[in-house]
């Protein structure tokens, strides 16, 4: 059986580049496998968080899971801490990382850049996301272009375990989309679209009103030609452009070239902000629907419950294979 395992941090409001990049990836999988999805709320606590956003933002990821489409009767929907054997394996699995290779990644250096003290945990943090993935035999991870080194970590932390002990893990493979795996600022399209920016306008938030969507993807920058091309060498903002729509209209990116041809940005902008709004006001309003209520509530239990039962499979059965007494 194939199955997923993916999560969005609890650490700032969703932004379009995470639904590019994941949530709407764990959409369109969740028929052709078996998934658990998950709001990994300790890897939150890597950078400090203000309790009451951390509540409301860890509520929030759940509830946009469920209002983007993901259907909790076949997914898995649950919250990290809700599950203890995350922290278990996760502090297994820093006993086998090298420090030297935790130094490598670029997370982590990105994250800590400029900052006078940053915590242990930033440093470990892909150990945490190791044990996230192992616990449950995951035999594919959907993520964007960002998480590729620390899934490439996951998978030698896993051969590792399991040559130095017995075969325990499954090797898990990255999926990263072709399109939406990386959707840049709308201020600047060298730089990853993250809610960590300063700048509002360089993002779309997943709550954004209507009013503020085509406000921001009309002031969103593009170039001095009057081509709409896809040509990320020579066009980035352009084509940070047409990705957006592709990504949330279904289409090739052929096709929406072909149909601005010989025509300026205006329109284009005009209808790459009709597609989003579409498309977003539904799932605001489902996440209005679900966010206070005591659904929610009882997904979250089960999930928990559901994901305890396989992690702890798991659990068990590396720390035997280490050599600790289970019963
Ligand atoms: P931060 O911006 O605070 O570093 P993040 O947005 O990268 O956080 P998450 O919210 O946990 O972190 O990201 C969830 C998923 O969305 C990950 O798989 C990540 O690769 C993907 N993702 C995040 N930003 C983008 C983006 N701009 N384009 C495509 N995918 C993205
Ligand atoms: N590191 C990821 C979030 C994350 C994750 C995971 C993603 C934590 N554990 C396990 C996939 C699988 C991020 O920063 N976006």
């Amino acid at each position: 059986m194939k199955r997923i395992l993916s999560g969005i941090k609890p650490s700032g409001e969703l932004n379009i580049g995470g639904y590019g990049g994941a949530l709407h990836q764990f959409v369109k999988m969740q028929h052709d496998f078996e998934c658990f999805f998950f709001v990994p709320d300790l890897h939150a606590i890597t950078v400090p968080q203000d309790p009451k956003e951390l509540f409301q933002r860890s509520k929030d990821i759940a509830a946009f899971y469920i209002a983007a489409g993901i259907d909790p009767k076949k997914a898995t929907i649950f919250i990290q801490s809700h599950v203890p054997a995350h922290v278990e394996l996760g502090w297994i699995m820093e006993t086998q990382v090298h420090f030297g290779e935790l130094s490598r990644m670029t997370q982590f250096k990105e994250k800590s850049d400029g900052k006078d003290s940053v915590s242990s945990a930033l440093f470990t943090y892909p150990a945490l996301m190791a044990a996230d993935i192992l616990l449950y035999q995951a035999t594919h991870v959907p993520v964007g272009e960002d998480q590729k080194q620390h899934l490439e970590m996951t998978r030698d932390l896993a051969a590792r375990f399991n040559s130095r002990f017995e075969k325990t893990f499954v090797i898990p493979e990255p999926i990263i989309p072709t399109i939406g795996s990386r959707i840049m600022g709308l201020d600047d399209p060298t730089k990853k679209m993250s809610k960590s920016n300063p700048n509002k306008n360089s993002y779309v938030l997943l709550l954004d009103s209507p009013a503020d969507i085509r406000k921001k993807l009309a002031r969103a920058v593009t170039d001095s030609e009057m081509s709409v091309r896809y040509d990320w060498d020579n066009k980035p903002a352009v084509s940070n452009l047409i990705e957006i729509y592709a990504v949330f209209s279904g289409e090739s990116t052929e096709t929406i070239e072909r149909r601005y041809e010989g025509q300026g940005y205006g329109g284009f902008k005009k209808d790459l902000a009709e597609v989003v709004v579409e498309k977003l006001v539904p799932i605001q309003e489902r996440y209005r629907d679900i966010i206070d209520s005591d659904v929610l509530i009882r997904i979250l239990k089960e999930g928990a419950m559901r994901a305890s039962e396989t992690a702890q499979i798991t659990l068990v059965q590396a720390k035997r294979a280490m050599g600790f007494v289970t019963f």
